[in-house]
């Protein structure tokens, strides 16, 4: 996992007088993701100026109305119905996959054997295997040096940067604890139809690879430190809900909620919870860091702040000492120098004009960037470790040391 933690710096902007180049962009998928990577790929044009430009050449979807609507609106150039079709363009030189995890594996292998960049929504695939031929197909592309990407797009939220700057300076100490937690609560109604989120086949598994995976990926991230063991309770809340179309109900075949321990490679511990059942919490990202010389707190509800505790700070009197509330966007804090002037805040979609800036940086410097496939391998190998202590009552189950 060497690409931990590599990712806090700006992209770094050409410049007026830099030359500029072209690249296509092949997004497939038009619904969520696709909306929030569109506005990604314009905002990253516009405001970091990157030497490589994107250009939003075609929108795939297997809907022509609706693919041709989106295009529209969010001035994609061209649709294209067939998957294959839109990899094989000339005018397309990176693929960006935004279509549900079981479709990732194929896309994104026959991406990169055309020779194509590839940025990939995460989870990276719905099985171990599929991530492991994936990882193996972005090695090999990498060594013809076509780069590819995963979508853990939080590590993006400035806040988020800052602190995993913070914990690469020292400013905590040796890590003791980490505390994560993904909550929503949009499955909390069992009203609530299926959808694709909730068919394994579909999804791989339910709030642990939805939410869960992205709090494996930012813990690691910050830590810096890939996850050696897991024990794990999974549960499904509601085990039948209406189909979409009014003719009856469907089984819902995922985890509702995942909880787990884990232990880091510096044995530091750790705790996980990933539910989409928390009643009022709408994208609580939470994490908290205890380190023996400080610790770090974080809610994504109130994403453009930073809470600080200085265990160090023996200046300030004990009566006034507490955690310092960060205001995250000052310019030099990671990602805000193209931004508004500072106290004018960030949200959700600036994360993807971050990674769209980030992935075009890595491409024209011919870095690789972060997070990577074998990263993504990695996260699909802690999310199979927890689907498989939770089904041996939540026996310890180690997780294969990263690729390196
Ligand atoms: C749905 O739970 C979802 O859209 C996730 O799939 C995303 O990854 C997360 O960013 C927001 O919630």
């Amino acid at each position: 996992m060497s690409s931990i933690g590599t990712t806090d710096r700006q992209p770094a902007a050409g410049g007026p007088d830099a030359p500029r180049a072209e690249i296509g962009i092949g997004m497939i998928g038009y619904a969520f993701m696709g909306m929030a990577h569109s506005q990604g790929w314009r905002n990253a044009r516009s405001f970091f100026d990157p030497v490589l430009q994107p250009r939003l050449t075609v929108l795939g979807g297997r809907d022509r109305a609706a693919a041709a609507d989106m295009a529209r609106r969010f001035d994609w150039r061209e649709v294209e119905t067939d998957w294959r079709a839109l990899i094989a363009r000339e005018d397309v030189g990176l693929v960006d996959i935004c279509t549900p995890g079981d479709t990732h594996a194929e896309i994104a292998i026959a991406a990169l054997e055309a020779g194509k960049h590839v940025l990939c929504e995460k989870p990276l695939a719905n099985t171990v295997a599929e991530a492991e031929a994936m990882a193996e197909a972005a090695a090999r592309a990498r060594a013809r040096g076509v780069r590819s990407m995963v979508g853990f797009t939080y590590r993006r939220v400035p806040a988020i940067a800052l602190a995993r700057r913070l914990v690469a300076e020292g400013r905590l100490g040796r890590l003791r604890h980490v505390r994560a937690q993904y909550l929503q609560d949009w499955l909390a109604d069992p009203a609530v139809p299926m959808s694709w989120r909730l068919d394994k086949e579909q999804a791989g598994s339910g709030a642990l690879g939805d939410i869960g995976a992205h709090i494996v990926d930012l813990t690691q991230y910050l830590t810096g430190e890939p996850l050696t063991g897991v024990s794990a309770l999974t549960d499904t809340f509601v085990g039948e809900r209406p189909l979409p179309d009014g003719t009856g109900t469907g089984t819902v075949t995922v985890d509702d909620a995942a909880v787990f321990l884990g232990r880091f490679g510096s044995g530091a511990l750790a705790t996980y919870e990933a539910t989409r059942y928390a009643s009022g919490r709408k994208n609580a990202i939470r994490i908290e860091l205890n380190g023996s010389d400080g610790s770090l707190a974080f809610d994504f509800e109130d994403m453009n702040v930073l809470h600080y505790y200085d265990g160090r700070a023996e200046t300030s009197e004990p009566a006034t000492r507490g955690f310092t509330r960060i205001l995250v966007t000052e310019p030099d804090h990671p990602y805000l120098a193209p931004w508004w002037p500072p106290g004018h805040l960030l949200g959700y979609e600036h994360g993807f004009a971050h990674q769209a800036a980030d992935l075009l940086t890595a491409i024209a410097e011919g870095t690789d960037p972060a997070p990577s496939f074998a990263d993504g391998l990695h996260i699909q190998r802690v999310l199979d470790a927890v689907l498989s202590s939770a089904a041996h009552g939540s026996a310890w189950t180690e997780v294969p040391a990263p690729v390196p």
